[in-house]
């Protein structure tokens, strides 16, 4: 059923990770770091603290390095639009295990909610399609949330989903802010004794 509501953050990533399997997740600086650790800090999280912008590219790199395992990369509209040039490098390097979703709030909610260029109407699948990936279109329900959430395992990549949400405000759930501590335990979850 259509509803004229945004969606709400929290609901969206607690249902991206809800089956997680083997997925490994970088998460974006702010607002997106705080809704994974919503959902359940994970040793195969990868929190960006800072790096604005460099959530697609590090994604990236995870991709090609671990090409059998599938790869999220999950993040503000501001952060990929600081990064936007990573997606002609996933384009070009086409990882099929990587997939980036944008939770699009239209705004910098971090620094006080100053408008991004989506909230101007720039369409951040278009560019997506541009780049050769495979953009699903625009999420705006819980019903295409769902089907995005099976797509992350499938590994016919690379994916990209913009999904429109809510810019309200949610509590600031802080995971772990120690930059070499979330390296160790995530090269030691993902890689156990050759860590
Ligand atoms: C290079 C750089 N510029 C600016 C900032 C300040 N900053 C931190 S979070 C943020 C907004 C992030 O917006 P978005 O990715 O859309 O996430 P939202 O908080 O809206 O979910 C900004 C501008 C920063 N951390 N680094």
């Amino acid at each position: 059923m259509k509803t004229n509501t945004r969606l709400n953050r929290r609901d969206v990533v607690a249902r991206l990770l809800a089956d997680r399997g083997d997925l490994l997740v970088v998460s974006g600086l702010g607002s997106a770091t705080y809704d994974c650790a919503a959902a359940g800090d994970d040793h195969r999280n990868f929190y960006l603290w800072g790096a604005m912008g460099g959530t697609a590219s590090l994604s990236l790199g995870l991709a090609l390095a671990q090409p059998d395992k599938p790869v999220l990369g999950i993040t503000g509209d501001g952060d990929l639009l600081m990064g936007l040039g990573a997606l002609t490098t996933i384009g070009a390097q086409a990882p099929a295990n990587l997939s980036i979703v944008v939770l699009d709030n239209e705004v910098y909610g971090e620094t006080g909610a100053q408008p991004s260029a989506t909230a101007h109407g720039i369409d951040l699948t278009a560019i997506a399609r541009a780049c050769r990936i495979k953009a699903l279109d625009e999420i705006t329900e819980m019903d295409g949330v769902e089907a995005l959430a099976k797509r992350l395992h499938v590994g016919d990549g690379p994916l990209f989903a913009n999904i429109k949400i809510s810019a309200d405000e949610v509590e600031k759930v802080l995971p772990s802010r120690d930059g070499a501590y979330l390296r160790d335990r995530f090269r030691a979850a993902l890689l156990g004794d050759a860590a």
